[in-house]
C-alpha cells in the first residue's frame, strides 16, 4: 500500500485463466474429466452440480484426489487409482486440448478488447493460473492466434510452484519473473481461491463472475462485475464503483488501480 500522495503507474496486467479468460470449467473441463473416466473405464460422472463443489480444490490432479478423498465410500475407490491420476489427468488434458481445438471455448466478453488495447498502449502482461500449460497454449493458440502466446512475458501455469491457488505462490512467481512489485500490477479474476492468492501476494484485483462463483466471497476486489463487457454488451457492477463506465477498458483499469493502491 503506497502512503499518500505517492503514486504508482500501472504496468502489468496479470490474468488467470479459467472462468476469467474463457469459461472453460462446466463444458470444458468438466467434459474432458468425464470423457478420461469413460476411456479409463472407471464409472465416475462429475455432475455440473457435483463439479461446482469439486472445483473448492484447484488442479485437476488434485481435484482428482479430492472426489477419491471426499466423495467417494470406501469400497467404490477404485484400486492402485491414486498412482494412476497422473495418467487419468495426462488423457483429461488430453481430451481438453482437443475440445479447444474445434473452436467451442470461446474467450469471455470484452477479453480480446481490452487485451488488445493493453498491448497498444504498451501494459504489460502475464498469465498466473493452476491449469496444465497445454491448456493455456491451447485455449491461446486457439482464440487469439499463435502468436498470442508471445504477448504474455510470463505465463505461470500447473505444477510450476508446488501449492496451487489460493496459495500466493503462482503470483508471486509471475511477479518475481517480472521484475515487478505487486502494487505496479493489477489481477484478473474469478473466483474466490484466485482472490485469496491474489489478496496473498498484495496485489489488488478485478473480478469478473460465472455462474460458478457469482456467491463466492470477494472481499477486497476493486470491483466485481458480471463480466468485462462490450459497448454493445455492457457490464453490471456487482460491487464497487465502475464510475458510469459500461465496459472494462485500460482507462478504467488504470484508475480502479490507482483509487486501490492509494487505499
Ligand atoms: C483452474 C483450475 C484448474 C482447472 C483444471 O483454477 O482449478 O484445476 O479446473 O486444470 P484457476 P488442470 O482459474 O483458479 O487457476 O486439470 O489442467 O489442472
Ligand atoms: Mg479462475
Amino acid at each position: 500500500m503506497n502512503t499518500q500522495n505517492e503514486t504508482t503507474t500501472l504496468k502489468a496486467l496479470i490474468f488467470d485463466v479459467d472462468g476469467t479468460l474463457s469459461d472453460t470449467e462446466r463444458d470444458g473441463h468438466r467434459l474432458a474429466f468425464n470423457r478420461a473416466f469413460d476411456e479409463y473405464g472407471i464409472g465416475w460422472h462429475w455432475s455440473v452440480e457435483t463439479y461446482g463443489e469439486l472445483l473448492a480444490v484447484t488442479g485437476g490432479k488434485e481435484r482428482m484426489k479430492f472426489y477419491v478423498e471426499k466423495f467417494l465410500a470406501e469400497n467404490d475407490v477404485p484400486d492402485d487409482i491414486m498412482e494412476k491420476i497422473p495418467e487419468l489427468h495426462q488423457a483429461k488434458t488430453r481430451h481438453y486440448t482437443e475440445l479447444l481445438s474445434t473452436g467451442a471455448i470461446p474467450l469471455r466478453p470484452g477479453v480480446e478488447r481490452l487485451i488488445e488495447e493493453a498491448r497498444q498502449r504498451g501494459l504489460r502482461l502475464a498469465i498466473a493460473t493452476t491449469t496444465t500449460p497445454e491448456n493455456v497454449t491451447a485455449l491461446l493458440t486457439h482464440t487469439l492466434g499463435a502468436d498470442s502466446i508471445d504477448w504474455f512475458e510470463v505465463i505461470a501455469a500447473g505444477d510450476i510452484v508446488p501449492a496451487k491457488k489460493p496459495a500466493p505462490d503462482v503470483y508471486d512467481y509471475a511477479l518475481k519473473e517480472m521484475g515487478l512489485t505487486a502494487d505496479e500490477c493489477i489481477a484478473f479474476e474469478d473466483s474466490e481461491n484466485g482472490i485469496r492468492s491474489t489478496t496473498g501476494a498484495g496485489l489488488q484485483t478485478i473480478i469478473t463472475i460465472n455462474d460458478y462463483t457469482r456467491d463466492h466471497d470477494f472481499t477486497g476486489a476493486c470491483i466485481v462485475l458480471d463480466q468485462m463487457g462490450e459497448p454493445d454488451q455492457p457490464f453490471s457492477v456487482i460491487t464497487g464503483d465502475a464510475e458510469g463506465a459500461r465496459f472494462l477498458n485500460c482507462d478504467l483499469v488504470t484508475r480502479l488501480h490507482q483509487k486501490a493502491i492509494a487505499g
